[in-house]
């Protein structure tokens, strides 16, 4: 599945997958089930407790979508134990500068590429069904991706660029939009030009770049722009909406 999802990004196809804050596994099922690429778990801003993350990642690799958990912060604990529940991606946010990168990368790496904290006994490693060795050559396949989204980050661009592993690199819009001091204004100027500069600096090293995005408009947008991580939309507004339609027309 991975390495498949890898490849698509390679040949330059852009992938498509909602945040998930719901903590009924039903959601994501419907999700993979619709045909969604990646669903991104977020353990940034949703309620979840750990062991139901554990059946949301179930419920991705039942319905054949990419189970990417958003970690908490950039703490090693989050990261490894995003991966150990079966994540086949792991996204860090509110990364600034090419250090706090490269402790994501050794964090969700297995030596010779980082120092993740080893056990084979984890649900990933298939509770020890996999050999010790297979199990820590093919963790370290997993997705990493970087969330870059304030001004700090912007300003140390270039060495983030230059660090070695980060499979996606994510601009974060709405978090984007404060640090430029527009909150929420994620269609401003100042924030489409800095996300602008971010994807074509990024695509000439061959970088892969993701964004979230909230409208069909602005997912168009950024898809045309090269952008091919497209985290569109959110289970919970998606529902809020369909309910809204619905209403509405019920009403006419
Ligand atoms: C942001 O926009 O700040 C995010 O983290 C993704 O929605
Ligand atoms: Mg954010």
């Amino acid at each position: 599945m991975i390495q498949e999802f890898k490849k698509r990004l390679r040949d330059g196809e852009t992938v498509f997958g909602p945040f998930m804050k719901t903590s009924d596994a039903a959601f994501v099922e419907i999700a993979g089930h619709a045909g969604f690429d990646f669903v991104i778990l977020d353990m940034e801003h949703a309620p979840f407790t750990y062991s139901n993350l554990q059946n949301l990642v179930m419920a991705a690799e039942l319905s054949g979508t990419l189970p990417i958990i958003r970690a908490q912060n950039s703490s090693d604990i989050f990261i490894s134990k995003a991966l150990d529940l079966g994540a086949l991606g792991v996204q860090i946010p509110h990364i600034t500068n090419a250090d706090e990168a490269k402790a994501c990368i050794s964090a969700a790496k297995f030596h010779p590429e980082g120092q993740r904290g080893m056990d084979p006994f984890v649900r990933a490693a298939s509770y020890s069904s996999i050999p010790a060795a297979k199990y820590f050559s093919q963790a370290n396949e997993a997705l990493i991706i970087i969330q870059l989204e304030g001004k700090e980050a912007i300003d140390n661009l270039e060495e983030i660029l230059n660090v070695d592993g980060i499979d996606i690199l994510f601009i974060g819009p709405y978090d984007l939009s404060q640090s430029m001091g527009v909150p929420g204004q994620v269609d401003h100027p100042i924030v489409v030009k800095h996300m602008e500069s971010i994807v074509n600096r990024a695509r000439e090293r061959g970088i892969v770049v993701g964004t979230f995005t909230d409208t069909l408009e602005s997912a168009r947008m950024w898809r045309d722009a090269g952008i091919q991580y497209i985290s569109h939309a959110v289970d919970v507004a998606i529902f809020t909406n369909a309910c809204k339609d619905l209403l509405k027309q019920l009403h006419l």
